[in-house]
């Protein structure tokens, strides 16, 4: 059945059988202080207050029977997946692999990095740990989504200008048709985020389309 939504710059028409909703990096080290974001220097408070509306999104999605994924920005304890170039960017006094106030930043398996509770995964849903800002990069995403029939995204999370917008420009690259939920994304940088969502939907949609949740909820 073909759902459509009021979108910029066009209605977002889907089918929910073809359907995944990807939720970028709803993670402890970007949300909760102690983590990654707070040792990049910001202020993530910024980020926490998109998490009810990304939880009002992951209710629909799965109601409405969408295959959903999530995805973890996260490096190997080896750090044997972090180009030299990544692990040197950034601050000096709090790098990824370094011990934090929640584990090791970044690093797979330790409790900044899981996913925060709200938000937890279900059996059945995709985890996509990613190395990259990206969430192809690197990853069998592509193969999942593939064995699915996938073949319309819907995207939330964080940070918008980072990895939500690499991972929707690596998609749209690949043939997927993306809508980012406005109000479910969030940026240390709040100009960021407003700048993200006008360039994906300008020139009729070169990265795809933008609409809050609301106009989801309302499509039919
Ligand atoms: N998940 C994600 O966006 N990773 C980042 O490093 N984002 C920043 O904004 N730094």
């Amino acid at each position: 059945m073909t759902t459509i939504v009021r979108a910029k710059p066009a209605p977002f028409t889907f089918d929910a059988r073809h359907t995944a909703l990807v939720i970028i990096d709803m993670q402890r080290d970007f949300i909760e202080p102690g983590g990654f974001g707070e040792a990049l220097g910001n202020d993530v408070s910024l980020l926490s207050g998109i998490v009810p509306t990304v939880a009002r999104l992951l209710a629909h999605a799965r109601s409405a029977g969408w295959q959903v994924v999530h995805t973890r920005e996260s490096h190997a304890p080896d750090l044997s997946d972090c180009p030299p170039a990544k692990l040197l960017r950034g601050t000096p006094n709090a790098r990824i692999g370094d011990e934090g106030p929640m584990g090791r930043i970044l690093i797979r398996g330790e409790p900044g990095n899981a996913i925060i509770d709200s938000l937890r995964p279900l059996d059945g849903e995709l985890v996509i740990d990613k190395p990259g800002k990206g969430a192809f990069y690197a990853t069998r995403l592509g193969e999942e989504l593939a064995m699915r029939d996938i073949t319309h995204l819907v995207f939330a999370g964080v940070t918008t200008e980072v990895c939500v917008q690499t991972s929707m420009r690596e998609a749209n690259d690949r043939g997927y048709e993306c809508l980012l939920i406005e109000d479910a994304t969030a940026s240390y940088i709040p100009a960021f985020r407003e700048a993200t969502i006008a360039m994906i939907h300008s020139q009729g949609g070169i990265i795809g389309w933008t609409a809050p949740l609301d106009a989801l909820l309302e499509a039919h």
